[in-house]
């Protein structure tokens, strides 16, 4: 997995460099994407590009490739790598350039970086569930944005694997909001509800496709935050992302979510996304 796409070319890890004035370094001016990668086969590769395209003019940064283009190299790295299933990372920073707040003037080439890895699905943890502490969401206002800024998720990460839990659930005056690195759903007398996609969360990809999938399935669900307080009160919780797909929430603070595993209903939606992933090449 030595492959790295950077300043326009493919080369080696050990043979690439990053300037110490890159934007981000010094300001984590910039944005970046997640993809998945299965058997082979990147999967919603145009939805999470169609993303750093927004998150990229969210922070009037323009990215150096068209959409096709940047499959193209995602496609290259899968395939130089022998990558099977993991993810490709994407990232489009500001620049280098002399430490100054402010854009660069005149305007510097934005660094494109790629790489692929390896990634196992996690579904040790997808089958028996994990656990989740709660923790204030202390972000900026603009979460809706996939910039390297990641200070407040980290932290919170870190403060949730201190106590033993997989992600943390982030509340703001006590709504809550989403993960570190993930979206948060509640289901209550069968009705799926998530924070509406404001500014105030990350729109994830996986998070769509399972609303798509509850539409399919005939599940109600509500695009209405629920609260901390709620959330213990919960029949079934789960979280989305990229690499989590859709795992189950069996404890929020060491108190258990309806019988303390992965509810019938996130069972359900969890077939519901496997069927729907890319299948070993050879095997459609
Ligand atoms: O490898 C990992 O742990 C990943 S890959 C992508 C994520 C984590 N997280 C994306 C994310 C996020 O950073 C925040 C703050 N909220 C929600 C999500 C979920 O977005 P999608 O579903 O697009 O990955």
């Amino acid at each position: 997995m030595s492959i790295y796409f950077i300043d326009g070319k493919f080369a080696d890890k050990q043979e690439i460099s990053i300037s110490v004035d890159d934007r981000g370094y010094y300001f984590g001016d910039g944005v970046y994407e997640v993809i998945k990668v299965y058997n082979g086969k990147l999967y919603t590769a145009n939805e999470h590009i169609q993303r750093l395209f927004e998150s990229a003019d969210k922070i009037k940064l323009s990215v150096p490739y068209t959409e096709q283009q940047i499959i193209e190299i995602a496609s290259k790295l899968v395939e130089n790598n022998n990558l099977d299933t993991g993810h490709i990372y994407l990232q489009v920073t500001r620049g280098n350039a002399k430490r100054v707040h402010q854009f660069p003037n005149p305007s510097v080439q934005p660094v494109f970086m790629a790489y692929a890895l390896t990634n196992p699905r996690l579904v040790a943890n997808m089958e028996v569930g994990i656990t989740v502490k709660s923790v204030e969401d202390v972000r900026w206002l603009r979460c809706d944005i996939k910039s390297l800024n990641l200070l407040g998720n980290v932290l919170a990460k870190q403060e949730a694997q201190e106590a033993g839990c997989f992600e943390a659930l982030l509340h703001r005056d006590g709504v809550v909001t989403e993960g570190s690195a993930s979206n948060f759903f509640g289901i209550k007398d069968g009705v799926v509800y998530t924070h509406p996609a404001t500014n105030l969360i990350l729109n994830g990809i996986t998070r769509q496709t399972v609303m798509r999938l509850c539409q399919e399935i005939g599940l109600p669900i509500e695009e209405k935050a629920f609260t901390l307080r709620e959330a213990f009160q919960m029949d079934e919780l789960f979280l989305t992302s990229t690499t989590s797909e859709v795992m189950p929430v069996v404890a929020v603070d060491q108190s258990l979510i309806g019988e303390g595993q992965p509810g019938v209903i996130t069972k359900k939606l969890q077939e519901a996304f496997a069927a729907q992933i890319p299948v070993p090449i050879g095997k459609n």
